[in-house]
């Protein structure tokens, strides 16, 4: 009959060498006209360069989608066991060209454009990049995913699909603005819609208790509202493999049942307007990179990623026939700070009142399935909603916490009887005149591991910030330092740089980044030298084209690319290289003939809108730069870049063409970084302070290839408890003296004496991350950088050594980290439909 007969043709396999997978330069030509004209409507006549773009994309995401759905078939199955990791912030960067290289068919591709009469870094220029994160947090998200891809580990990335992500940055005046970023405008061909798996988040009303027909004392929430949840799915590709992971993000609608009738008679702009307000939920991401912001909105966006997402997983769980006792064997859930942690309330609750698990065994299945990853000591950083708030938006899992709570205290003063001040340390609740519910002990308490991302990060959680959680389960701590993708960060930012590795030593280092050490036999090898530092040149001519078409500045591709790029915020101290670049300057105005490095100053980050000081010390870079810029006696010398929009798309530039990073956040506070991984890879040399990633950095590359300088931790701590004073480091240092005291006269702010007062004011005053105490020890280890600089043999060594001694910070490393010691995750072998062509 017919019906059989069409099921009989859907279930004929999709067409071999068809336009939609054949990897020939010919058959992509095809694709790429074909996909212009019946998915853009378009052709060559009235085609925009987008148009190209999304045509090429498709025909990217068509070769992609017989990986993606086998990867789906092979890991939904009963005894495969996946890793959920949920984050707030997935920072992925732009698609394209990092599928090509993931396919192996960026050369084909290259050609079919160019015979199409294109150019495919114009299209892979063309993209918008979704800036679903704030910094390294999300990055590192992204990278993670990319990892887990690579070492085909069944994994779903789960998040918000904000209409807005991060702002974008222009620059007036000196000064940031920000503006909406609308990266859905032009549409996104990367993702797919599954409305069919929608699911209902509650939210708000009362709970009631109640005897169930067992006889069993239950709770049932009434809620106030219901909001739905609709997934977007966007593949992950692995590297050369058949590994195609989802990263699957929600976004919030209103019921599509809305009863426009009963929910206000007759009032269609009420009903239209509660339509508005579900969908505010994924609206926007918070654009605040640590300092914590207790507003509702951002705890509903938690809420209610979370849920959704432990529906999606529960649901996967039972389809596979899994019993809810054993939802540990099936599934792994990092949460990715705290912003996720509402989740082990969440799964309590479906558990118990959903789907009347006993409280202990559903205790132990959350703790079982849980894993917790800290990524700040920042005291001000950590997340704590005010019970008030939290129990109008969430009444019942208040209520779950309380009881948590009241257990886990049980437990405590069972181990340290009559220890009360540890209970009140420990409690999920702060107590105090107004009450908080703590997320980063909720995390803790729920999860059977916790882990810092650096060595010395994660001895400073033990000792610090979880030092009780520390004493009460040991067990639970680990490190996980950080790590980056190569296939990204080298591959795809440094192409030529790439080539040259794969040409000397193979191409197994992209896979398995350990195998860079066998450059170090070139370390010394003038021939291999010289077209390392030609790589360099290249890049830096690069980058040098981009700043001038951006900000109208000519630099010299000479001078020293000595770059600070990241989130602004005074920990990190981009102002204390400020301090530097006006001490050089004064040093050449008083003496107009000496002889210095020539250097460039680049800067590039963005301030959270609400951090006045962050958006100050912005205005200084760009108010110092239009001096220095404009001085004929600097010329040639010194030149200060500050490039607006920082991002990942701007970061692939950039890390390729420097040659100093600058990692010089005060000792204890950068719980790792990634930045400076990139930039090692890529063969800059790292001025920094022994903090975060930094430690494990040097301690790779070796001492001397290395620019440290400043206090260590345990002497900031020791410096602060015997009492800090600033004045004392501006009174007894001339050369500081006169760059602070130019400051607030106004030699940087012709016209505007009192412009940089707050900053003056606050470090002689108070200066909480100790730039005048690291100001002398950063002073002296510049000018050494400056004086190395010189030996372009010497210094082309130390480069090469920092690349080829940078396999530890691989994300494939960290990944297998997690798999091994949290997660319990192997591989799964992913099974194509013979009729596909292998990657290249
Ligand atoms: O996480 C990165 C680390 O490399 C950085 O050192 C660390 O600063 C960063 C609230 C955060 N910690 N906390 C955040 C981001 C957004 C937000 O709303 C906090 N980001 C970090 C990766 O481990």
């Amino acid at each position: 009959d017919k019906k059989t007969a069409a099921a009989a043709a859907a279930a004929e396999p999709v067409q071999i060498e068809d336009d939609r997978t054949g990897l020939s330069v010919e058959t992509l030509k095809r694709a790429f006209a074909d996909n212009l004209f019946y998915i853009q409507g378009k052709n060559a006549d009235i085609a925009t360069l987008n148009d190209y773009y999304m045509a090429l994309a498709y025909t990217v995401r068509d070769r992609l989608l017989h990986r993606w759905l086998g990867t789906i078939k092979a890991q939904l199955k009963p005894k495969v066991k996946v890793v959920y990791y949920l984050s707030a912030e997935f920072l992925m960067g732009p698609h394209l060209g990092n599928n090509l290289i993931n396919l192996g068919i960026y050369d084909q591709v290259r050609q079919a454009i160019q015979e199409s009469g294109l150019n495919l870094d114009e299209l892979i220029a063309q993209e918008e990049e979704p800036g679903l994160g704030n910094g390294g947090l999300g990055r590192l998200a992204a990278c993670y995913l990319d990892s887990l891809a690579a070492l085909e580990i069944p994994a779903i990335g789960y998040g918000l699909r904000y209409e807005f992500g991060i702002f974008d940055q222009e620059i007036r005046d000196g000064w940031q603005v920000e503006i909406t970023d609308k990266w859905l405008r032009y549409g996104n061909p990367w993702e797919i819609a599954r409305p069919e798996a929608t699911v209902e988040v509650k939210l708000g009303g009362h709970t009631e208790a109640f005897v169930d027909g067992a006889g069993r004392y239950r709770v049932r929430w009434i809620p106030g509202r219901t909001i739905v949840g609709v997934p977007y799915d966007t593949p992950v590709l692995g590297f050369k493999n058949n590994t195609a992971n989802t990263l699957r993000l929600w976004k919030a609608e209103a019921p599509e049942s809305f009863d426009f009738q009963a929910f206000n008679l007759g009032d269609y702009y009420g009903a239209v307007n509660a339509k508005m307000y579900s969908e505010n939920i994924s609206k926007v991401l918070y654009p605040n990179d640590e300092p914590m912001q207790g507003r509702e909105l951002r705890l509903e966006q938690q809420f209610f990623f979370v849920s959704c997402s432990l529906q999606d997983i529960i649901r996967r769980h039972l389809y596979v026939g899994g019993k809810l006792e054993n939802l540990d064997k099936n599934a792994a859930i990092q949460l990715n700070d705290t912003h996720p942690s509402i989740g082990i309330a969440e799964l309590m609750r479906l558990l118990v009142d959903e789907h009347n698990v006993d409280w202990d065994t559903a205790w132990q299945i959350t703790q079982d399935t849980f894993a917790y990853t800290n990524h700040t000591l920042l005291p001000e950083a950590l997340e704590r909603w005010p019970l008030s708030l939290f129990g109008s938006l969430l009444p019942r899992h208040l209520e779950i916490i309380f009881e948590i709570n009241r257990r886990f205290l049980q437990e405590v003063s069972a181990k340290f009887p009559g220890d009360t001040g540890r209970l009140a340390r420990l409690s999920l609740i702060q107590e105090g005149p107004e009450k908080f519910v703590r997320m980063a002990h909720l995390a803790s308490a729920g999860s059977h591991a916790i882990n810092g991302v650096a060595a010395l990060h994660s001895e400073l959680l033990k000792r610090d910030v979880l030092r009780d959680f520390y004493e009460l389960s040991p067990e639970k701590f680990s490190n996980k330092t950080n790590g980056v993708t190569p296939r990204r960060w080298i591959m795809l930012s440094n192409p030529e740089l790439a080539f040259l590795i794969s040409e000397s030593i193979g191409d197994g280092w992209i896979k398995n980044l350990g195998e860079l050490r066998e450059l170090e036999r070139f370390a010394n090898d003038k021939e291999f030298q010289s077209r390392w530092r030609q790589i360099k040149l290249n890049n830096k001519t690069n980058l040098t084209e981009y700043i001038r078409k951006r900000t109208g500045l000519v630099v010299d591709p000479h001078s020293l690319f000595d770059i600070q790029v990241k989130r602004i915020h005074e920990y990190k101290r981009q102002h204390l290289n400020v301090l530097y670049i006006i001490t050089l300057y004064n040093r050449l105005k008083q003496n107009p003939e000496l002889e210095i490095t020539p250097r460039t100053f680049i800067f590039g980050g963005k301030a959270a809108p609400g951090y006045f000081m962050a958006k100050l010390i912005i205005k200084l870079i760009n108010s110092v730069a239009a001096v220095v810029n404009s001085d004929p006696d600097v010329r040639g010398r010194l030149k200060v870049v500050f490039l607006p929009d920082y991002n990942v798309t701007f970061g692939q530039r950039v890390y390729p063409a420097a040659e100093l990073s600058e990692q010089i956040s005060t000792a204890g506070k950068e719980a790792s970084g990634t930045g400076n991984m990139k930039f090692s890879m890529n063969g800059a040399l790292t001025i920094g302070t022994l903090d975060g990633a930094n430690v494990e950095i040097r301690e790779e590359a070796g001492e001397e290839n290395f620019f440290l300088f400043g206090l260590t931790t345990e002497e900031v701590y020791a410096l602060k408890a015997r009492g800090y004073n600033p004045w004392d480091y501006y009174n007894g240092n001339p050369a500081l003296r006169q760059v602070i005291d130019q400051l607030a006269s106004g030699v940087f702010s012709p016209g505007e004496a009192h412009l940089f007062e707050p900053l003056v004011d606050h470090l002689i005053h108070r200066d909480e991350y100790l730039l005048l105490a690291d100001y002398q020890s950063y002073v002296e280890c510049q000018d050494r950088v400056g004086e190395a600089y010189r030996d372009q043999e010497h210094w082309t060594r130390m480069s090469i050594l920092n690349s080829a001694r940078m396999g530890k910070f691989s994300s494939d490393r960290a990944i297998r980290e997690y798999c091994e010691d949290i997660w319990g995750a192997v591989a799964v072998d992913v099974a194509l439909e013979e009729y596909v062509q292998a990657t290249a």
